[in-house]
């Protein structure tokens, strides 16, 4: 052997020497695959609605499916007003379009009232001509059960607006909106409260208030008895995250030491977790991205899971949390090329306490090497 290939040979050992006691001095930073997981599951259900965006999609604690009304279909095309219900134990979406159901509309108010197993809806807008916008102000509650639509035409109600936002609150039984985009055009922050009861809307007083904005998130987070609302767009994309309590008309700005991402179009409150589920949305380049953050009121954080498969990247995408099967539901959104890539797909989002590879024994670090190998962190770069 000449000299120079002796010396090639060993130079090789050394680099792969070193780069091994790099690698067992630095290893991998990885999931633990003890601690519980998260996973998504595409359930491409045999049929499923046309694809759409602005639509409603929420959940019936009592009839245990998920409802799915209207939307837009983009610039230049048309809003919708089918009704759609999704049961996730059987996979199936059902077409439970009616002639009593509201006109077509997009992006407008949606909760649901537990306590009187109604579906409210108020305002949003709607286009004659695929080009002209405009609003309506009337309040619609959906009884599943009956299969039926009820104009409630209360005496007093929010000015008219569109991508506002809306939970209830199940403690007070009031459906809680906030801001939006007026009619008469500019945002808005005002806070209204709608009582299906006595058909009553109330606008309430609070001292201070997140800024006027639209498309925020809100969610009612019933063990802490507070409406979550994060995020929004203005004068560009919001990330601060507040907590309403009805009972004493308070806003707080809850200045958590990280943030998830705005821009998606619904978070969903986990309530066996205790937390708020955001998916999706626009990162700071305003990218769509496809990352998953839970947010929890007791410690004040926002926490990324880190799920290494996930639905593609996209904003303006629906979460509903289903409580009977503890799944959180995902449907649609805008992918990366906004309108031109409207999406029509079912995902689920499931938490196990121990992840499937837990009762195998592996050293840390060397976990995310194995997860690359089986072609798990297929999206790690998005994550
Ligand atoms: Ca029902
Ligand atoms: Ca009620
Ligand atoms: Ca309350
Ligand atoms: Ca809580």
């Amino acid at each position: 052997m000449k000299k120079g290939t002796i010396l090639a040979v060993l130079l090789v050992v050394l680099i792969v020497v070193s780069g091994g006691v790099w690698i067992w001095m630095n290893p991998p930073v990885g999931p633990d695959v003890t601690e519980p997981t998260w996973t998504w599951t595409e359930m491409s259900p045999s049929t499923e609605p046309p694809a759409r965006n602005g639509n409603c999609f929420i959940y019936d604690a009592e009839s245990d499916v998920t409802v799915l009304f209207g939307g837009d279909t983009g610039p230049g095309g048309v809003t919708l007003n089918d009704t759609w219900a999704y049961d996730y134990d059987q996979n199936t979406w059902m077409n439970k379009t009616t002639e009593s159901g509201p006109p077509e509309l997009s992006a407008f108010n949606v909760a649901y009232d537990s306590e009187s197993d109604r579906i409210i809806v108020f305002g949003g807008w709607y286009t004659p001509d695929g080009e002209a916008i405009l609003h309506r102000g009337d309040t619609w509650a959906y009884d599943y059960n009956t299969n039926t639509w009820e104009n409630m035409s209360p005496a007093v109600s929010p000015p008219m607006r569109r991508y506002s936002s809306t939970a209830y609150d199940s403690d007070s039984d009031r459906v809680i909106i906030f801001g939006g985009v007026l009619a008469t055009g500019g945002t808005t922050g005002d806070t209204w409260a709608y009582d299906y009861n006595t058909n009553t809307w109330e606008e309430m007083n609070p001292t201070s208030r997140p800024s006027s904005r639209f498309y925020s998130l809100m969610a009612y987070d019933s063990e802490s008895d507070r409406i979550i609302l994060f995020s929004g767009a203005g004068l560009g994309i919001f990330t601060d995250t507040w907590a309403y309590d009805y009972n004493m008309d308070t806003w707080e700005n809850m200045n958590p030491d990280d943030h998830g991402i705005g821009g998606a179009a619904q978070m969903a409150y986990d309530s066996v977790n205790d937390v708020c589920i955001t998916f999706g949305g626009l990162d700071d380049e305003e990218e769509v991205c496809n990352v998953t953050w839970t947010y929890d009121y007791n410690t004040n954080t926002w926490s990324n899971l880190s799920i290494n498969i996930c639905p593609c990247g996209r904003e303006r995408s629906y979460l509903a949390y289903d409580a009977e099967s503890d799944v959180t539901l995902l449907y649609g959104g805008l992918g990366e090329d906004w309108y031109d890539s409207i999406l029509g797909d079912t995902w689920s989002l499931e938490y196990e306490e121990n992840g499937e590879m837990s009762t195998m024994i592996i050293p840390n670090g060397w976990q995310w090497v194995l997860a690359t190998v089986v072609g798990e962190n297929d999206n790690l770069h998005n994550n």
